[in-house]
């Protein structure tokens, strides 16, 4: 794509399209449901691997749907316009396969990435433990190998890891080499039904209530030496490029969040009458939706740049932590605004505002919390 044309290819709008009658027609009308009752909507990830939106990334030979980044910035961000739980589903289970598909051989790639696609399995990528989550290399859990079996034993307990109490193949940072600390961390697949591996506590959480949110245990968890993903000792890398990758995810999910709490604004501030007429006119709305539309725009520009460098294959670690901070405090400025438009309405539960304004808030603080970025960015603009 030549770097200045911001179009969309034929390929891409009917993607695009795609995604958003997906969104109005099967994800809008349970938004509010899957909230309310914290259920992970499991219906709809298996109608999304069906019509390939699981599979964006992964090409065609291994059960997905092709495309790059920008495809799932395209999918991610309708989603996120309609039902943010949703949006997150889908973003992070792409992570799993992305990671396999580019640090997995030849046999883990035949025998994961169909599962993970058209096969309708969800993936998840479980890094963070309870003392390891801005400092990703804290990781203690341990994956010895035992020469007599040719396995990986696994013990410990990975926490806030989303979907992991539903995914069917799972990506696990572990030390292999416990004390070389992140030197030795390494990534392992683990599927789920492996004996050893058990599911903890199920978070409540603030918002995205419908993405599962879990504690993963392993007690003498045997894994076979052939799900080693990449070489021993690399896994940090591989989370840390991960999430490079996984960041313009969410910097989609904010972007999507941010259009759909504008859309409603402007549907609610051309309905609602006050002194006699829209409050439309009044100058200081029109000024909260100018400043909303302008910096949401701005942030949907900073995304697609990021994700149009990775699908370059060119450095893209600063601008990804760049979009994903800028989009996510976008998300929360916007769905603020969008819910002080509404009053008292945007308080109540019948409209979605206030799910909204909960559900904006992840996008600050998971892979990666603003501060995080900030040294992330900060690094490497001082580069030297
Ligand atoms: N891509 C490739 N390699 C990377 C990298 C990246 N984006 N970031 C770091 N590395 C490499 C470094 O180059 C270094 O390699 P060498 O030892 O060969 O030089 C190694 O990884 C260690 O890097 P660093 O010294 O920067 O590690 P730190 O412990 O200082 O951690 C941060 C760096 C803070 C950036 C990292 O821990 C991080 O991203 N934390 C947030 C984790 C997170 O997002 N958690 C959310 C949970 S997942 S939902």
């Amino acid at each position: 794509m030549n770097r200045m044309d911001f179009s969309l290819t034929r390929e891409q709008e009917l993607l695009k399209k795609l995604a958003r009658q997906f969104a109005e027609e099967e994800l809008e009308p349970v938004a509010e449901e899957v909230d309310r009752e914290h259920v992970f909507p499991a219906e709809n990830f298996k109608k999304m691997a069906d019509i390939g939106l699981t599979g964006i990334g992964i090409p065609k030979e291994y059960g997905g749907s092709g495309g790059g980044t920008l495809e799932k910035v395209i999918a991610v961000s309708e989603f996120g316009k309609k039902c943010m739980a949703s949006a997150s589903i889908l973003s992070i289970h792409l992570i799993a396969p992305q990671a396999i598909l580019k640090y997995g051989n030849e046999e883990q790639k035949q025998k994961y990435l169909p599962r993970l696609t058209k096969g309708g399995e969800l993936g998840a990528f479980a890094l963070t433990e309870p003392n390891a989550g801005s400092d990703a290399g804290a990781v203690k859990t341990t994956a010895i190998l035992d020469p007599k079996t040719n396995e990986y034993v696994l013990n410990g307990t990975k926490c806030f890891i989303s979907g992991g109490s539903r995914a069917g193949v799972l990506v696990v940072f572990v030390l292999t080499e416990p004390k070389k600390g992140l030197k030795g961390m390494s990534a392992i697949i683990v599927e789920r039904g492996t004996p050893g591996f058990s599911i903890g506590k199920i978070e409540s959480k603030m918002g995205i209530a419908g993405s599962e949110t879990a504690e993963l245990i392993f007690e003498d968890c045997r894994v076979p030496v052939t799900n080693l993903l990449g070489k021993e000792g690399k896994g940090f890398k591989i989370a840390m490029q991960a999430l490079d990758g996984a960041r313009i995810g969410v910097g989609a999910q904010a972007i999507g969040i941010s259009e759909g709490a504008i859309d409603l604004s402007v549907k609610y501030v051309n309905e609602r009458i006050q002194f006699g007429k829209p409050i439309a006119n009044l100058q200081g709305i029109q000024w909260y939706i100018a400043d909303m539309a302008t910096k949401t725009a701005a942030a949907r520009a900073l995304v697609e740049f990021a994700a149009y460098l990775e699908d370059a294959g060119k450095p893209f670690t600063k601008e990804s932590a760049m979009c994903k901070l800028n989009a996510s405090e976008n998300a929360r400025f916007v769905t603020n605004l969008a819910l002080q438009i509404h009053g008292g309405y945007g308080y109540m539960k019948d409209y979605p505002l206030e799910r909204m304004y909960r559900d904006a808030k992840i996008t600050e603080i998971y892979e990666g919390t603003s501060e995080i970025h900030k040294v992330v960015i900060a690094r490497e603009v001082m580069k030297r």
